[in-house]
């Protein structure tokens, strides 16, 4: 059967993708035989997880021959990501394994001195060469796509793939905090790649893909058609063309803030799955004598609120299933179909939470966290985010010396769907004492308000099921364990600020921002739109993330983002 075919080598959520190019009207094949890749009038690649294990993937299934064949044939390709990087020469992610060899050039670490790596967030695409090699292929200058990479291929003027291949750059980080410019996309002949997720970018991705589909994305412009003209197959695979004189323009940083919004699902007293919210994570109604409690608070349905964010402009959506530390088995996650309906209407990154752990079944059969993710990868999540399991792979961490064994959820999930794919969610709450020797094995602060008794010090506790019950360690001391295991991003709660409306803990967020070098999600508290301006002038936050406010329309998203906007806080527009 011909027609556009995707090239899943099972590595990741690729339902967004399909759902994607259904809703634009075409049908899609999944590659099953490396002979269905000579088939195919079109093929998109979408690389998720490890340079590495793409690449391996591609030669045990045996279709990295025909895929090179494809190429050189010069059919319509898309590649995303990882899908983009494989073309290369090789990456350090994985410097025994080599690419594909169709683009000159490396895949290289993004320097995290001065930065977060991941680079995971909404940035612009500068077209090199006036936009001329942009035609037709549905990029827009100045509009946000999203990115999640820790590795890129930097461009180097002059150098062939910038000659040759180049079609847009991309700036992550500013001067002074170890700026880098890559190429964000490339373009040569009927082959087009993406760094960013086009089926994760909102409409200005939707657009990308759509002008793939339709026919002229790789094609159209008269520039490239003198270049397909002018290309011939060079020995070891790469084309040989000859190099175009441009001056590319200068780029400039435009990494957004990320806003963030979640929704704490569970089943009310009625069996219904709904969102909830809590404060300080009581999730109940109280009477009004406070003293009986009611039922759970229902604040909408899963889907509706999720489409409903995404239309309002969110940069990503968060589902926390916050009942999942009783045992869920795997036969029965109610957020699998919770995440398959909402991935068919929402494109940006979603992330599930809760339940992230080694499950057993009725029937007594042990299903691994690893195990666990995939089913949600599969059915729509981009990030899994994991909380009590965390707490217990640091215990176990720093047990061990200060080493993983390998075999903790956040180990195993990274090691095969890549650390940007594992968020963890860390319930903190606020411990006083009067001096750092009262907490000697503790790392203590000095919070902005006393504590009830006057205390002047302070240090957070992190907590398992769902804050129920606290353990003998402090949040800087798990999310240092966290990201040594190979955790990409923190979601940061507090436990004392959750639904209280009186802004985010910006001391406790400054705390772990100074301890780390992945991003950091500042979550809880946020009552109006100055608090969102307040945490990213104060702490330099990567996103900020609300729940109660967005959910009884007390502040609608819109008004966070013009707000930051006119604090000059660098925010992706709404687009439609
Ligand atoms: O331990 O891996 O099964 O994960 C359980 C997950 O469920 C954790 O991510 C934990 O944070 C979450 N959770 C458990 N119980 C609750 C609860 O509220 N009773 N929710 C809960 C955590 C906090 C945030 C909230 C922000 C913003 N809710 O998710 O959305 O505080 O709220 P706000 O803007 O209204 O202040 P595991």
């Amino acid at each position: 059967m011909t027609g556009t075919y995707l090239l899943d080598y099972g590595a990741g959520n690729v339902r967004s993708l399909v759902n994607a190019v259904k809703k634009l009207g075409h049908d899609i094949t999944y590659v099953k035989d490396p002979s269905d890749i000579l088939k195919a009038d079109k093929l998109i690649f979408p690389g998720v997880g490890a340079f590495g294990s793409a690449m391996q993937s591609l030669h045990s299934k045996g279709y990295a021959e025909p895929l090179k064949q494809y190429l050189s044939l010069n059919k319509p390709f898309m590649g995303i990501c990882v899908g983009m990087q494989s073309l290369f020469e090789g990456s350090d992610e994985n410097p025994d394994v080599p690419g594909l060899g169709v683009i000159p050039g490396r895949v290289r670490l993004f320097d995290s001195t001065q930065k977060a790596v991941p680079h995971m967030g909404w940035n612009t695409a500068r077209t090199i060469q006036g936009g001329e090699r942009a035609k037709g292929c549905g990029l827009e200058e100045g509009r946000a796509y999203y990115f999640v990479h820790s590795f890129a291929v930097p461009f180097v003027e002059g150098s062939q793939e910038a000659k040759e291949w180049c079609l847009t750059t991309t700036q992550y980080g500013g001067e002074g905090s170890g700026g880098e410019v890559f190429i964000s996309s490339v373009r040569r002949g009927n082959i087009f790649c993406t760094q960013f997720h086009p089926e994760k970018s909102g409409f200005a991705g939707v657009n990308v893909l759509k002008a793939f589909l339709d026919g002229d994305a790789a094609i159209g412009a008269e520039g490239d058609a003198a270049l397909i003209q002018a290309a011939t197959l060079a020995p070891g695979g790469g084309l040989s063309i000859l190099a175009p004189t441009f001056v590319p323009e200068p780029t400039q940083d435009q990494f957004t803030k990320r806003i963030v919004a979640c929704l704490d699902v569970r089943a009310n007293d009625q069996g219904d799955l709904v969102v909830t919210k809590g404060d300080q994570y009581d999730v109940r109604e109280q009477s009004t004598d406070g003293q009986e409690q009611g039922d759970v608070r229902n604040l909408g349905k899963p889907v509706e609120l999720a489409r409903r964010y995404f239309e309002e402009g969110a940069d990503e959506i968060t589902f926390l299933n916050i009942t999942s530390f009783r045992n869920c088995p795997l036969l029965d996650l109610p957020m699998l179909e919770v995440l398959r309906r909402t991935s068919e209407t929402v494109f940006v990154p979603l992330t599930i939470g809760g339940g992230i752990k080694d499950v057993v079944d009725p029937d007594g059969k042990l299903h691994p966290a690893l195990e666990v993710a995939g089913e949600y990868f599969r059915n729509g999540a981009d990030k899994v985010s994991i909380g009590s399991d965390a707490v217990y792979a640091a215990e176990k961490y720093y047990a061990l010396g200060g080493r993983g064994d390998g075999t903790s959820a956040i180990e195993t999930i990274a090691h095969a769907y890549g650390s940007q794919a594992v968020v963890i969610s860390v319930d903190p709450k606020k411990v006083y004492v009067n001096s750092p020797a009262d907490a000697p094995t503790h790392h203590v602060i000095q919070p902005a308000q006393l504590g009830p008794n006057g205390e002047k010090y302070c240090w957070y506790q992190c907590t398992v099921s769902g804050g129920r019950e606290g353990r003998d360690m402090d949040v800087r001391q798990l999310v240092v364990a966290c990201q040594a295991l190979g955790a990409g991003e923190i979601l940061l709660n507090s436990m004392d600020q959750d639904g209280m409306k009186q802004g985010y803990d910006l001391a406790l967020i400054q705390d772990v921002r100074s301890a780390i070098s992945i991003p950091v999600i500042a979550s809880s508290g946020a009552g109006c739109a100055d608090h969102f301006v307040e945490v990213f002038e104060k702490t330099g936050v990567q996103a900020a993330l609300a729940a109660g406010i967005f959910h009884r329309r007390e502040v609608p998203l819109e008004d966070v983002k013009s707000t930051c906007v006119k604090a000059g806080i660098r925010i992706r527009t709404i687009d439609a």
